[in-house]
């Protein structure tokens, strides 16, 4: 027990952000069933609408900040980068065991958040005046803003870590422009955290000392600005959703590359320079999610244009992979299956992101279902798929051990079926007007919620035979490279022959 807390071993560590991510995913996904419940037919179920906007904001901070987060940069980061880039560790170690502990007590406030008062019906965004100690009196905001500042001392720690590790650390020879793309993908992302956390930082004390010592930033009697709130919150925000799949672009060039059976990824320079305009313009573009306040038309000009340009490079990430894929005669292996799901929509996520950046579009869309879908399917179908791509992908080298390829290969086809089945109908009950954080909607949108709702819980079964297959895998023991002298790994291993995993080829850097 000890040995892990006290741990500043990388590998360690990386375990037990993956722990915690699993953890938090698993009550995230609780959270989002209890939506999805909510909403499969017209009429109340949670009978109180403070209650649901409760949900869904726990939902939403949950799933950024403590499973997607925490799995990718704190579990795959702390695994992979020390090993693909040739370090002994990670530069600061005890700050990276720091970085790991500040998250629990963050989801701890953030939990207690829910349970005191009337919780924090705001949304994530915790937009003014509505997370203003009128609207929401108590300490339940408090608390939300709290568990805030400690998730991202934590990250931006984490950042400072990950930002020396790959400029100092890199084995003799490995050039920036060697360098594997996982590693520059993460480097990335921890600058992009270093220079966006401190902004969101800023904004939600200032909203906490309008709360509680009556300042007035947000607050138009006493000469404030609710908009001020929304500018440095999406200052902060869009990186982060760039933050959210950067780590997941270089985990799927990985994948792809090795799978593929390929020596190097196609366009390596130019899947770098990608990232790195991803990341520059993401900081530019913030005011996309703020067309319905009342801005001017040459900035609304602006803030489309800026926006539609991200496209570009994304579209070279995109080209690339198929290209790193092209004419691959390997086995299709599950973790192929998620890179391909990945491939496809993200991309389906990635061109309904180029219809909302049109301001005018974005007038009639903005905080309609319609945006609800966009995000799911560059986050659940993006992010996760990424993430269970990497997970199935290195799941050997982790823990030693191996899963039944069927059964995942199962799981992916029903998870698949799933997430397209809860999300694409979104699309439709947001072009028919229907509102996101409500609780209840008009009867013609119910056909296309019971969809959304009956999906959704093929995904929950999806995610149960998922937790089925790592129990039955940890159960069994069947060791990847140096099986138990027993029966049923000899007759494993001759029925699945390890080729597909050899563990000296799992961390590759071959470019
Ligand atoms: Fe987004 C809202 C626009 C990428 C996540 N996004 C959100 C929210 C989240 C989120 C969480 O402009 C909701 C926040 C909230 O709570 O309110 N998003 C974009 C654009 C991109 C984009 C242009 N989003 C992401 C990623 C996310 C993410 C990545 C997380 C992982 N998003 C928006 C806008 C809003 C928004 C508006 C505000 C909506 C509102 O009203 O609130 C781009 O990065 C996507 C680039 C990817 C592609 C696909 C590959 C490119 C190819 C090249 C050719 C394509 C072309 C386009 C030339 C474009 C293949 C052709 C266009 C066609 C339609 C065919
Ligand atoms: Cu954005």
């Amino acid at each position: 027990m000890l040995k892990w807390m006290y741990s500043t071993n990388h590998k360690d560590i990386g375990t037990m952000y993956f722990l915690l991510g699993m953890w938090s995913g698993m009550m995230g996904m609780m959270l989002s069933m209890l939506i999805r419940i909510e909403l499969a037919q017209p009429g109340p179920f949670l009978t109180n609408d403070q209650t649901y906007n409760v949900i869904v904001t726990s939902h939403a901070f949950i799933m950024i900040f403590f499973m997607v987060m925490p799995i990718m940069i704190g579990g795959f980061g702390n695994w992979l980068v020390p090993l693909m880039i040739g370090a002994p560790d990670m530069a600061f170690p005890r700050l990276n065991n720091m970085s790991f502990w500040l998250l629990p007590p963050s989801l701890i406030l953030l939990i207690s958040s829910s349970l005191v008062e009337m919780g924090s019906g705001t949304g994530w965004t915790l937009y003014p005046p509505l997370s203003s100690n009128m609207a929401h009196s108590g300490p339940s905001v408090d608390l939300t803003i709290f568990s805030l500042h400690l998730a991202g001392v934590s990250s931006i720690l984490g950042a400072i870590n990950f930002i020396t590790t790959i400029i100092n650390m890199r084995t003799p020879g490995m050039k920036l422009d060697r360098m594997p793309l996982f590693a520059w993908s993460v480097i990335i992302t921890a600058i992009l955290l270093l220079l966006s956390l401190p902004v969101l930082a800023g904004a939600i004390t200032m909203l906490l000392t309008d709360r509680n010592i009556n300042t007035t930033f947000f607050d138009p009697s006493g000469g404030g600005d609710p908009i001020l709130y929304q500018h440095l919150f999406w200052f902060f925000g869009h990186p982060e959703v760039y933050i959210l799949i950067l780590p997941g672009f270089g985990l799927i060039s990985h994948i792809i590359n090795q799978e593929s059976g390929k020596n190097k990824s196609f366009g390596y320079m130019g899947m770098i320079y990608a990232m790195m305009s991803i990341g520059i313009l993401g900081f530019v573009v913030w005011a996309h999610h703020m067309f319905t306040v009342g801005m001017d038309v040459d900035t609304r000009a602006y803030f489309t244009s800026a926006t539609m340009i991200i496209a570009v490079p994304t579209g070279i990430k995109i080209f690339s992979w198929m290209a790193t894929m092209h004419g691959m005669t390997t086995e299709l292996t599950t973790s192929t299956m998620w890179s391909m799901g990945f491939i496809l929509l993200f991309n389906m996520g990635g061109l309904t992101g180029i219809i909302l950046s049109n301001s005018s579009i974005d007038v009639v869309l903005h905080d309609t279902y319609y945006v609800v879908a966009h995000f799911h399917y560059v986050l659940s179908m993006g992010a996760v798929f990424a993430i269970m791509a990497g997970y199935i992908q290195w799941y050997p080298l982790i823990t030693g051990l191996t899963m039944n390829p069927k059964w995942l290969k199962t799981q992916f086809i029903t998870m698949f079926t799933g997430v397209n089945m809860t999300f694409f109908p979104q699309h439709f009950l947001g072009l028919s007007g229907m509102p996101r954080r409500y609780s209840d909607y008009s009867d013609n949108n119910m056909m296309w919620n019971m969809l959304s709702s009956m999906g959704s819980m093929i995904s929950f079964m999806s995610t149960m035979l998922m937790i089925f297959i790592l129990w039955e895998s940890m159960m069994s023991k069947r060791m990847i490279l140096f099986p138990k002298n027993n029966q049923s790994s000899i007759e494993w291993m001759q029925k699945y022959p390890p080729q597909e995993h050899s563990f000296s080829e799992l961390p590759s850097t071959n470019m």
